[in-house]
């Protein structure tokens, strides 16, 4: 008997036997968050609402304490289904796996005879969104974050500042959004989230155990920060990379004090020979330590090529210990693992390749090499701002895209960073860039099906120890969700790599 499709794959699961029928008599009992949102989930897929019931019988749903963090096991039998967490994670995500199984029998509904244990791989799973390059609304987020959560992704990491624009609200320094925030790439629209927007959104991604990860681009990606507070930005740079994208992608290049909304990279830096700009961060970084519970503030750092590498290793030697005394953990993209003085606390977040070029491996490993260690972004896998090979006609494509499915999927963690192993690894990231990416129905098209690749890679157990992690049983298992992710809502791209379920 094929085993049930569960995305990620689970670390261990056998099947066999009758299956459990849902039916009008089924009852839910046990820990409430949790039936309710598998109620939430089987009203969404089959139709039906299940009762919720005292006495255990039926469905029921546990925390045991005693296994690993987040971790869960599902037993199901012709007579019940048993769903036990460790923690409320675990709880959660047994429920996520539960709504993969439910499957269409006849008429009715059953969910197959497994017995499943499992428990993550990697405790940092995240999905990046840029809001800055084209602003998304709260709605959009909550959205991506209840889809991400299916996948037992824990992580919500919000790019929330660029040359494009600055999108979120700061009390200690109002000129930010009120004049940084009103344009996006291409001349659409901008926004930013006021406090209350931000709030609204880390408590929903507590909803669904996620924490989020903000992100403050510095010293570089920073125009926007010109237009707001002059006094801190040097002028435009526009050296060949600059003058290269201009003409690539069309648009105007920079130009101090006017909002910028074309796609080049690279040209602004903040001064970093003023103290000035060191309360700015004190202040930015301060307010944001008080509004964000997660243990995580991201500075950003790459792509910094108008800050020469002297001011460079000041800058990020500053900020990371401004982070790290305020109580967090700071992150910084790969290219601050250069810095000698950088917090040794920081994680570094790899945005090479699978295959890494250049010296972007020596400079990740410096991260697995210090306390922080490494969360892995590698572009030509797992940026889902890259272009498919057909289909939307979205994305870039500088990062060897365009990007299949199949390659999102065929990499190993382990084996990105020589002599990176798991212990340096803290996790896996998908980051959805979005100078192309204008709407909901694009972030949705663009993320799915490639970032369930990432979540398997951060998940599930490693490459070649389990007969499940394969392309082959990938592309089917995702297939199978189909059905699922329609009801869910979710606009995924229909590629014609996965054999897609129809009901
Ligand atoms: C590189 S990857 C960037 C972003 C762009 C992205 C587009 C990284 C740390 N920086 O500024 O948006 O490419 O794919």
């Amino acid at each position: 008997m094929p085993l049930p499709a569960v995305v990620p794959a689970p670390a261990s699961m056998a099947a066999g036997g009758a299956p459990f029928r849902l039916s009008d008599a089924t009852t839910l009992s046990g820990d409430a968050d949790a039936a309710a949102g598998l109620a939430a989930a089987v009203r969404a897929r089959t139709g039906h609402d299940i009762a919720t019931a005292d006495e255990p019988g039926g469905v029921e749903l546990r925390i045991t304490p005693g296994g690993p963090p987040e971790s869960y096991r599902i037993d199901v039998d012709e007579a019940s289904v048993i769903v036990t967490g460790a923690d409320a994670v675990g709880l959660f995500y047994g429920v996520q796996t539960l709504a993969q199984l439910i499957a269409r029998d006849g008429d009715g509904w059953v969910v197959p005879a497994v017995a499943i244990l499992d428990a993550p791989r990697f405790p940092y799973r995240g999905v990046m969104l840029d809001v800055a390059r084209h602003f998304h609304g709260v709605d959009t987020v909550k959205s991506l974050i209840d889809h991400a959560a299916s996948l037992k992704l824990n992580a919500l990491h919000l790019h929330l500042t660029d040359d494009q624009g600055w999108r979120l609200q700061l009390h200690s320094r109002p000129e930010l959004t009120a004049v940084a925030s009103g344009t996006s790439v291409g001349g659409d629209p901008g926004g930013f989230y006021t406090k209350d927007d931000y709030r609204a959104i880390v408590e929903h991604a507590a909803s669904r155990h996620m924490i989020v990860v903000p992100e403050i681009d510095m010293p570089g990606h920073t125009h926007a920060v010109g237009l707001a507070y002059p006094q801190l930005a040097e002028d435009p740079v526009l050296g060949d990379d600059t003058l290269a994208a201009v003409r690539e992608h069309g648009g105007e290049p920079p130009v101090a004090g006017v909002p910028f909304d074309g796609m080049a990279v690279g040209f602004s830096s903040l001064k970093i020979d003023d103290e000035a700009t060191y309360d700015f961060v004190a202040d930015v970084f301060g307010e944001l330590t008080a509004m964000t519970p997660g243990p995580y503030l991201h500075f950003g750092g790459d792509e910094s090529l108008s800050t020469s590498p002297e001011d460079f290793d000041v800058f990020v030697a500053r900020v990371s210990a401004i982070i790290a005394d305020l109580g967090k953990t700071p992150i910084a993209w790969h290219e601050a693992g250069a810095v000698k003085g950088i917090a040794d606390t920081t994680v570094g977040q790899y945005w090479g390749y699978v295959v890494p070029q250049g010296d972007s491996d020596a400079t990740a490993k410096a991260f697995a090499d210090n306390a922080g260690g490494l969360i892995l972004s590698p572009a030509d896998a797992v940026y889902l701002d890259m272009k498919y090979p057909s289909g939307p006609d979205l994305g870039l494509v500088w990062a060897n895209g365009p990007t299949s499915v199949e390659r999102a999927y065929s990499w190993e963690p382990a084996d990105v960073i020589p002599g990176v192993d798991d212990t340096g690894i803290l996790g896996v990231e998908a980051p959805l860039w979005t100078e192309t990416v204008r709407t909901a129905a694009d972030v949705d098209t663009m993320a799915f099906p490639r970032i369930a690749a990432a979540a398997e890679a951060g998940w599930s157990p490693a490459t070649g120890t389990s007969s499940l992690r394969t392309w082959a049983s990938f592309r089917e298992r995702v297939g199978a969700l189909g059905p699922l992710w329609t009801a869910m809502g979710i606009g995924f791209h229909r590629s014609e790599e996965i054999p897609w379920a129809v009901e």
